[in-house]
């Protein structure tokens, strides 16, 4: 089999930022005015008045102290609360695919590779803009890539399963270099009038470019050990949006065709299915805790991201060992674990290990062990 390595990451980055505070502001400005309009059903007990946020329980519970947004304005707008964008023609690139070629630039730059030596593309994250043509080939043609294209989503694991997928096309010589794209507008699909879940997700894009290591001419690499997925079914995240949807018409709008989750359950049940995930992982590869430099987890809460790497290293780990990014990106699904692995590989040096996980709604969750190289 063809060793196969991680050649290059990229990141896009979305123009604005929004802080806890701003966002709280609009959240309890909503609660005013929703509480003062119904100010007599309120009293009369017959609908329960809305409670304000906080940014000190937002950045207690999750660790999430600003995220990145495609647009600002809408979603500070107490009569909007929901990103507002211009709808492009079917003649422009799509956002996601702008901000797939975006990341994919930077990528292709660190490999050293040029668009037409890609011959798989493919977009992994939890929601798309739109149900066809593929994202995916749309990227494949605005980048002048050749081969193949698909989309691919398994919620914020979405890129761990698609580093897999890419590997398993090389490794089969279906393909001489591929591509990861993870454009992420969580923005457009959280709701933003829900207390529970207001303040956790934002946008970004990740790519990455995965080929064998013959080809590899980057300085900077890394060789894919091993790799291990699982999947759990379960109803503690869900989004019911969806085609049939117009079918339906009595729940259009309703707050299940948002993102919706439990997230104390989702806590108690992920962390010890990621952790096993790691520990099987490192087992199979004849690798002990102490062998691992750096975990490079998904980002959506840090005292969980704090739980699963203790578990997984036997101690505590260092803020270098288990770098965070959600404090300043919130959690945005399957680019997380990618961003903190562009952002954070400096002191790994050849022959270091560090693993790639990320885990969410599914349940899924992916773990690849990396060797710099
Ligand atoms: N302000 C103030 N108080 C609040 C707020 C708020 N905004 N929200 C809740 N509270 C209160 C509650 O009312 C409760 O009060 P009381 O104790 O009086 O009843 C108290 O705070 C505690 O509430 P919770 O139990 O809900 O708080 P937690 O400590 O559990 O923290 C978290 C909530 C941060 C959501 C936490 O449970 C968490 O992060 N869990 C893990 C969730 C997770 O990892 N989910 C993964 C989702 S991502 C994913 O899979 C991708 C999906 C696809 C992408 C979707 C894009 C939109």
């Amino acid at each position: 089999m063809p060793e196969v390595v991680i050649s290059g990451t990229g990141l896009y980055d979305p123009p604005h930022s929004i802080s806890n505070e701003e966002l709280v502001a609009t959240f309890n400005e909503h609660v005013r005015r929703f509480n003062a309009a119904h100010r007599r059903a309120i009293d009369a007990g017959e609908i329960a008045a809305l409670a304000a946020s906080s940014a000190d329980f937002i950045q207690q519970a999750s660790g999430i102290q600003r995220r990145r947004v495609v647009d600002r304005d809408g979603i500070l707008d107490p009569e909007i609360m929901a990103p507002r964008l211009r709808e492009r023609s079917d003649d422009e690139p799509s956002l996601m695919c702008e901000m797939a070629l975006g990341a994919a630039g930077e990528a292709l730059g660190r490999a050293g590779k040029r668009p037409a030596d890609v011959d798989c593309v493919l977009v992994a994250a939890s929601n798309l803009e739109r149900p066809y043509p593929a994202l995916a080939i749309e990227v494949q043609d605005r980048l002048g890539a050749g081969g193949f294209a698909y989309d691919l989503n398994v919620a914020c694991s979405s890129a761990t399963f698609a580093i897999q997928a890419a590997g398993d096309a090389l490794r089969a010589g279906n393909a001489g270099c591929a591509l990861v794209v993870s454009p992420e507008i969580c923005t457009g699909h959280l709701n933003f009038r829900d207390r529970d879940s207001h303040f956790i997700f934002g946008d970004a894009c990740t790519a990455v470019v995965v080929e064998r290591a013959a080809t590899r001419t980057a300085p900077v690499a890394f060789q894919i050990l091993g790799a291990k997925l699982t999947t759990r079914f379960s109803n503690n995240i869900r989004n019911n949006f969806g085609f049939l949807n117009r079918a339906s018409p009595e729940g259009i709008g309703a707050p299940d065709k948002l993102f919706v989750q439990d997230g104390r359950r989702v806590f108690r049940e992920v962390v010890p299915l990621v952790s096993d995930l790691i520990s099987s992982l490192l087992k199979e590869l004849g690798l002990k805790p102490a062998d691992v430099r750096r975990m490079w987890l998904h980002q959506a809460n840090l005292n969980m991201n704090r739980l699963i790497a203790r578990r997984a290293f036997g101690r505590g780990p260092t803020p270098q060992e288990a770098p965070v990014i959600l404090d300043e990106y919130a959690n945005t699904s399957s680019a997380g674990s990618i961003i903190a692995f562009h952002k954070h590989q400096d002191g790994l040096v050849p022959g270091d290990i560090g693993i790639l996980c990320a885990f969410g709604a599914g349940y899924s969750a992916g773990a690849i062990a990396l060797q710099r190289v």
